[in-house]
């Protein structure tokens, strides 16, 4: 049996205490994850302090950024065993994680070791009485030991966005993995190695949250920083812990995310984004679409065309080429998905497509497989239209006016993302600016360039990532005033 192990110090660590790592694809064990104590969570802080002080908090950019290329390389020369791990923690299938999550987890290294290179600081030349003058410059410098909490959805692609910034700027890191998925972070451990990354620069400790390895290195008074993706109820859990020692916090948290459709789109456009939207990586995206304005002209057409596009979906193993939807990442995440399909038809939806459990064959029928589906006949009022459910679901509503879909789609705590599709370019500027949320992407999904900000507005984040925002969260700025 596979066994997952920390990553402490550039070694790696079993413990005494394991739990199981189930593949969802039909809820065999395929590992046995040893679960970082207190005392683990304590040493790899102290790893990454010392590695602070050792050759890695001596390095130039130059040299830091040179070995983070190398991981990038290393990566892709052993994309396929990133990829059959991923698949396997996740059930994705293999044709997303080889064109999404793989390469974007060896891209998240060489953009930010490119950014760090490139970024300017400030300078300004001051008047002063003695008319000698002042001058100031602002230099970066590391914040210190970053602690990484990251979700399984997208498990190496968002543990790297973290990481990769964060050894950029100098800083060393302790990531912990999602329980569910802790494969592609300890494989990571390896590469890290492979290419000469000081120990202690990256550690791994597996576990849970609360009274586990999460809350170990939250509350751990050495890390000095706190990234976090996930729910916003874990979020704010953090955020708290994050208070106690005064520590800033990255948080990139849940979403509710609206898609608007007018109905001076181009359909096909707007068919196929949405398409990706609402069932990519089996809905678990949190920029993914889960309420769906549709102006009433084209609502039939527009309803008719998704639903075939999602009976269209084929379920199947990762391996499979034609497979383009796997299981839900867990039996509990999967209850929970279900729970959402019974109060949608509770709460009076008419289901267009899926509903249920699909049937798989052999084995599989073992795994968390759920079918795509599509909701009609809600309001806004509804359970599903309200809360964030991270499954492949959506419900599709007519709306009548441009005022009348800005005011709907923005009534919601969150404020992730927002997709609008509309030929009116003055309507797409229009509706764009007046979205109370972090990204809106217009006649297109997930098109990210990773120099532009990223991150939530109201209850869906709190920071932004990407570029030079990185940079302020994972620097301190320090600004040097000099009297001539
Ligand atoms: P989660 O909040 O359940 O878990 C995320 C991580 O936090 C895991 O590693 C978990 O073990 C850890 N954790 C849980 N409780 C903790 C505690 N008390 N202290 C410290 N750590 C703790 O989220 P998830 O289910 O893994 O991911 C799905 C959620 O993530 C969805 O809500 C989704 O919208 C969100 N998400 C957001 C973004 C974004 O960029 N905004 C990206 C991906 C996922
Ligand atoms: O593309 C990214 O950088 C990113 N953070 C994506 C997040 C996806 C959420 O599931």
């Amino acid at each position: 049996m596979k066994q997952i192990l920390n990553f402490i110090n550039g070694e790696f660590v079993s413990t005494g205490k394991q739990f199981e790592k189930r593949t969802p694809l039909d809820n065999s064990i395929i590992g046995m994850v040893h679960e970082a104590g207190k005392t683990e969570v304590d040493a790899a802080v102290q790893a990454a302090h010392d590695a602070l002080k050792g050759p890695w908090g001596k390095m130039t950019v130059v040299e830091r950024t040179d070995i983070l290329n190398k991981v990038a390389d290393e990566i892709t020369r052993r994309f396929d065993e990133f990829l059959e791990a991923e698949c396997a923690d996740t059930g994705k299938p293999k044709s997303l994680a080889s064109h999404i999550d793989i390469p974007r987890g060896a891209a998240n290294f060489k953009i930010f070791a490119d950014v760090i290179k490139n970024a300017p600081t400030e300078f300004f030349e001051m008047a002063t009485p003695d008319g000698k003058g002042a001058l100031n410059y602002a230099i970066r410098r590391p914040v210190g030991v970053v602690g990484v909490v990251c979700p399984w959805n997208l498990p190496l692609l968002l543990m790297t966005w973290k990481v990769g910034p964060a050894l950029a700027c100098g800083n060393a890191v302790v990531v912990k993995p999602s329980e569910e998925t802790p494969s592609t972070a300890t494989l990571l451990g390896e590469v890290m190695n492979a290419c000469g990354v000081p120990k202690g620069v990256y550690n791994v400790v597996h576990g849970f949250g609360p009274n586990s390895a999460g809350e170990f290195l939250t509350t751990n008074q050495g890390v000095n920083a706190i990234t976090f993706t996930g729910e916003t109820r874990t979020g704010e859990i953090i955020n708290k812990a994050a208070a106690h020692g005064s520590r800033p916090v990255s948080l990139e948290m849940g979403g509710k995310n609206p898609g608007i459709v007018f109905a001076d789109c181009d359909m096909d456009v707007a068919i196929e984004a949405t398409i990706r939207s609402c069932f990519a990586n089996c809905g678990q995206v949190c920029l993914g679409t889960e309420r769906l304005y549709v102006e009433r002209p084209i609502f039939d057409e527009f309803v008719a065309r998704l639903k075939a596009g999602a009976e269209k979906l084929k379920l199947g193993v990762p391996s499979d080429p034609a497979t383009n939807m796997g299981p839900l990442v867990s039996q509990e995440h999967r209850d929970k998905v279900l729970s959402y399909y019974k109060k949608a038809v509770d709460e009076g939806a008419t289901v267009v497509t899926g509903g249920g459990i699909p049937k798989m064959p052999g084995e599989l029928a073992n795994g968390a497989w759920v079918q795509p589906t599509i909701w009609i006949g809600l309001d806004d009022s509804a359970t599903v239209v309200r809360e964030e459910i991270f499954g492949p679901c959506t419900t599709v509503m007519p709306f009548d006016s441009e005022d009348e879909v800005i005011k709907r789609a923005n009534n919601t705590t969150y404020g992730l993302a927002a997709s609008v599709f509309t030929q009116n370019i003055n309507r797409a500027h229009r509706v764009a600016a007046q979205m109370e949320v972090g990204l809106v992407w217009v006649n297109s999904w997930f098109l990210r360039d990773l120099r532009t900000p990223f991150g939530g507005a109201k209850q869906s984040g709190i920071g932004r990532e990407g570029g030079v925002h990185s940079l302020e969260f994972y620097t301190e700025l320090k600004n040097i005033c000099i009297k001539l």
